[in-house]
C-alpha cells in the first residue's frame, strides 16, 4: 500500500514526528493479525503495540512514556497512520490513551505510578466509563453515584458503550457526589476491574465489531485514594481529556478516508468498463478530486489544532500567562479540536461513502476493505462527542 507522505512534511511537524510516521509505517506493513474475534485481537493488538514502544506515546516520560508530555501531533500521526491499516489497531492504541488520559491529567504521584507506567507497557488495560443510557452527550444528566463512607466511598449505577468494557484492568469512572449540583457535582475515581460489585459481563454487538460494554456496579467500594482529582472536579477532568483525544478521533478519521481512497483509486485504474479503465471516466477523476479535497481541508484543521495544543497552549503555559490568557487558550483549543472533529469525521464518511460507490457492487461485499471502512467509520461520528455536540461547542466559542 502506498500512501503519501507528503502531509507530514507540513510546518506543523519537526523531524522526529516524520520518524515517527516512517518507523510507524514500516512497523504497520509487517503485522498480520487474525481478526475475527475483535476481543482477542485487541489483546494481541496491545500487546504488539507494547512491543513495538507505540503505547509509551500515551503517557508522560515521567511515567514511562515517551516524551515529556502527551504531544498531540504524535496522537494524530499514530491514529491516521494505524486506522489506514486496521481500525482494532487504532481502537487499541486510542483506549489506552483515554482510559489512562485522566490520570495523566489528575493522577496523584501514587496513581501515576500505579497505572501509567503499565499501560504503557501494555500490562493494564485501561477505559472511560462516562456514558450513560440517559446521559450521552448531556454529561451532567448522569445518574450513577458515588455515596462517601468512612475510608471512601460506594459506587451505584451502570455506564454503557464503554470501549473494552470486560477487558479491562481498570476504569476512570464519572459519578455523581453531588446529586444535584450538575456538573458541578461529577467526581472521578479510579476502578480496578476485579473490584467487588463490578460487572462487565454484558457485551454490546456493533456494526464495527470491537470490545464494547455495559458496567453495572452495585454497592463497589472504592478506597478514598483511588478519588481522581479533587472532590466535584470530574466534569473538568473528563472534558479535558476529551479536549485531547478529540483531534485524534480527526487523526483516525483522516487515515480512514485516506484508505478509502487508496481503495478507489486502486480499483479504478484496475476495472475495465466500456473499452477503457475506470480511472479514464472524467467522472472518476473528479470525484478522486473531491476526495482529496475532502480529506486535506480536515487534514488541515486537524494538524492546526493539535499543532496549537503542542505548541502555542502548552509551551506559552511554561512561559507564565496569566490566569485570563490561559483559560482563552484553553478554549481556544477547544474550539479548534471540535472543528478538527466536526470537519474530518464528517468528511472521511463522504470519502469512503464515494470510495465505496466508485467499487459498484464489489463495495458492499463483506470482506472487502471498503465495506469495513463503510462500517468502521461511522461510530467516529459520535463517540468522543457526536458531531452535533461538536457544533454546539464551536457556537458557543463565538458567543
Ligand atoms: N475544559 C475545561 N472545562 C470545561 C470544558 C473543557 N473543555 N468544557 C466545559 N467546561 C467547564 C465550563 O467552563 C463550566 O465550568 P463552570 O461550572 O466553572 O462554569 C462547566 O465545565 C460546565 O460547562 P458547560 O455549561 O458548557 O456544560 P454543559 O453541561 O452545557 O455541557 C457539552 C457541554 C455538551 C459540550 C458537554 O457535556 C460535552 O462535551 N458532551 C459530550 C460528551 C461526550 O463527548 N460524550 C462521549 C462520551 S466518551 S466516548
Amino acid at each position: 500500500m502506498q500512501i503519501s507522505h507528503d502531509q507530514w512534511e507540513l510546518p506543523f511537524f519537526n523531524n522526529a514526528h516524520r520518524e515517527l510516521a516512517n518507523e510507524l509505517h514500516k512497523w504497520c506493513s509487517l503485522q498480520k493479525i487474525d481478526e475475527s474475534d475483535d476481543r482477542r485481537a485487541c489483546l494481541q493488538w496491545v500487546s504488539l503495540l507494547a512491543k513495538g514502544e507505540w503505547l509509551k506515546y500515551c503517557v508522560p516520560k515521567a511515567d514511562g512514556g515517551q516524551l515529556e508530555e502527551l504531544d498531540s501531533r504524535s496522537l494524530v500521526i499514530l491514529r491516521e497512520t494505524l486506522s489506514q491499516y486496521s481500525a482494532l489497531a487504532d481502537f487499541s492504541f486510542a483506549m489506552q490513551g483515554l482510559g489512562s488520559g485522566a490520570i495523566t491529567l489528575a493522577g496523584t504521584i501514587a496513581q501515576k505510578k500505579t497505572y501509567l507506567s503499565s499501560v504503557s507497557k501494555g500490562e493494564k488495560i485501561a477505559a472511560f466509563a462516562l456514558s450513560e443510557e440517559c446521559a450521552g452527550s448531556d454529561v451532567a444528566a448522569m445518574s450513577m453515584r458515588a455515596t462517601a463512607t468512612a475510608d471512601g466511598f460506594v459506587l451505584n449505577g451502570e455506564k454503557t458503550w464503554i470501549s473494552n468494557g470486560g477487558l479491562a484492568d481498570f476504569y476512570v469512572v464519572f459519578c455523581k457526589t453531588e446529586m444535584d449540583q450538575g456538573s458541578r457535582g461529577i467526581s472521578a475515581f479510579i476502578v480496578d476491574a476485579n473490584t467487588k460489585g463490578l460487572d462487565a459481563t454484558e457485551h454490546l454487538q456493533v456494526m464495527s465489531p470491537h470490545p464494547l460494554a455495559k458496567i453495572k456496579f452495585t454497592n463497589c467500594h472504592v478506597l478514598n485514594s483511588q478519588l481522581l482529582g479533587g472532590l466535584n472536579q470530574g466534569f473538568k477532568i473528563a472534558m479535558q481529556t476529551l479536549d485531547i483525544f478529540r483531534a485524534s478521533v480527526a487523526g483516525a478519521a483522516i487515515g480512514m478516508a485516506r484508505r478509502a481512497l487508496w481503495e478507489a483509486k486502486t480499483y479504478a485504474a484496475n476495472r475495465s468498463m466500456f473499452n477503457q479503465k475506470l480511472i479514464d471516466f472524467q467522472i472518476s477523476q473528479a470525484s478522486l478530486g473531491q476526495m482529496l479535497g475532502l480529506i486535506d481541508s480536515a487534514a488541515l484543521l486537524t494538524y492546526r489544532a493539535a499543532w496549537f495544543r503542542d505548541v502555542i497552549m502548552l509551551e506559552s503555559s511554561r512561559n507564565c500567562l496569566t490566569p485570563i490568557q490561559q483559560k482563552d487558550n484553553l478554549k481556544k483549543y477547544s474550539q479548534l479540536a471540535a472543528l478538527a472533529k466536526l470537519t474530518a469525521t464528517e468528511n472521511a464518511q463522504k470519502v469512503v461513502d464515494m470510495a465505496l460507490q466508485m467499487h459498484g457492487g464489489r463495495g458492499v461485499l463483506v470482506g472487502q476493505k471498503i465495506e469495513a471502512l463503510y462500517r468502521d467509520i461511522r461510530a467516529l461520528r459520535i463517540y468522543e462527542g457526536a458531531s452535533e455536540v461538536q457544533q454546539l461547542i464551536i457556537g458557543k466559542s463565538l458567543i
